[in-house]
């Protein structure tokens, strides 16, 4: 794969990012991806789908989808996302996506793909019988970003390698097409205090949605009782935090929750160990539940409000899918100007 500079792409920043609506959301997808859209909505355009094409790359019951799609869509809302700025709509109802994930499947390689952690992952034991979309994902993620020719794209660190694919694609799709600066070499906004939140159970497996033990993570619609419980219970080891940073190497359960804290309250982790260094765990687990609580439980009792009324959450979706449309559609066409697909003369 290359990593080459293509002559310059000079249209307008903006900013891509999705989640599935395949599960409730845990503080990972707080820190690492709602918190950054919040930040970013005063700065740039920003383009913030519910990835439900993504979400049924595995089974989803077809009766609950659509209220899931909803229940993202009332998160953003809750983590103080204002559809007046930010454009927030379901990824299906933009056509634009599809469209140019297909020409996208035809640009990428299968070699790429096979490099793909996340579907190893995902697919686990079971490859020969996960589902094609699951092993095209990072190629629809292209579509998603592209489709606005997207600059800036904020996640976690789980999805880096999928973002290298996508600046994989633009530069082969620009130099294939001889179109170069067509499609932006888009930027991750990776790094930060958040961009990895491991499990409350394992500090080596990262808190996930999929995770079968409810106590490995956080919901946005846990109650404060059931959020310091979890905090309680979080696995750590019998030594106080270190006096220094650097003193949390080796100790992953530690340096989560170190992270956790500094990510919560906006401090670097040398902050946090400045603050907690040499204290026990019996000292620093009930500051770390006050901060959580304090952080999550209003961005819970907003989404539960945002949820009893799920007419003014699909007036937004709406809104935002002909808004999301009207930049898409023409920058698809000119891709499908490009690819010489028929038009009528
Ligand atoms: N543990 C995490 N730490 C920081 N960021 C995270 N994200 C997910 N987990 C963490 C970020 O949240 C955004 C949305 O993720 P997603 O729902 O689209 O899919 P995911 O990454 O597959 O999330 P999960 O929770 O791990 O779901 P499952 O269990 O279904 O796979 C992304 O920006 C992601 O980086």
């Amino acid at each position: 794969m290359t990593d080459q500079p293509t002559p310059a792409y000079t249209g307008p920043e903006r900013v891509v990012s999705g989640v599935q609506p395949s599960g409730a959301l845990h503080l990972g997808n707080y820190l690492g991806a709602l918190k950054k859209f919040v930040a970013y909505q005063d700065q740039y355009p920003c383009f913030l789908f519910v990835a439900d094409l993504h979400a049924v790359t595995v089974w989803q019951d077809p009766k609950l989808l659509a209220d899931q799609t909803r229940e993202i869509a009332a998160a953003y809302l809750a983590a103080g996302l204002d559809p007046k700025k930010a454009v927030i709509f379901p990824q299906s109802a933009v056509r634009a996506h599809s469209e140019l994930a297909w020409i996208f499947n035809c640009v990428a390689r299968l070699g790429w793909l096979d490099r793909m952690t996340q579907f190893k992952e995902k697919s686990g034991k079971h490859k020969e019988r996960s589902s094609v979309g699951l092993y095209t994902y990072p190629v629809l993620q292209a579509a998603d970003i592209l489709a606005y020719r997207a600059t800036k794209v904020p996640v976690g660190e789980d999805q880096r390698q999928h973002l290298e694919l996508t600046r994989d694609i633009a530069q082969k799709f620009n130099n294939d097409f001889e179109t170069p600066g067509f499609f932006p070499l888009t930027e991750g906004l990776i790094a930060g205090p958040g961009a990895r939140v491991m499990s409350l159970r394992d500090g080596a497996a990262k808190m996930s949605k999929s995770d079968p033990s409810d106590n490995s993570r956080i919901n946005l619609t846990d109650t404060p009782d059931d959020i310091a419980q979890k905090v309680r219970k979080a696995k750590t080891d019998p030594e106080p935090l270190p006096e220094t940073e650097e003193g949390l190497a080796g100790r992953p359960e530690a340096d989560n929750l170190v992270g956790v804290y500094g990510a919560l309250a906006g401090k670097t982790k040398a902050e946090v160990i400045a603050e907690f260094g040499g204290k026990g765990f019996g000292t620093f687990k009930p500051a770390l539940a006050d901060l959580a609580v304090s952080v999550l439980a209003p961005v819970g009792e907003s989404l539960r409000r945002y949820l009893a009324d799920p007419g003014e959450i699909d007036r937004v979706l709406k809104d935002g899918a002909e808004r999301a449309s009207a930049v898409a559609d023409p920058i698809v066409e000119e891709t499908r100007r490009i690819v010489g697909f028929w038009r009528p003369n």
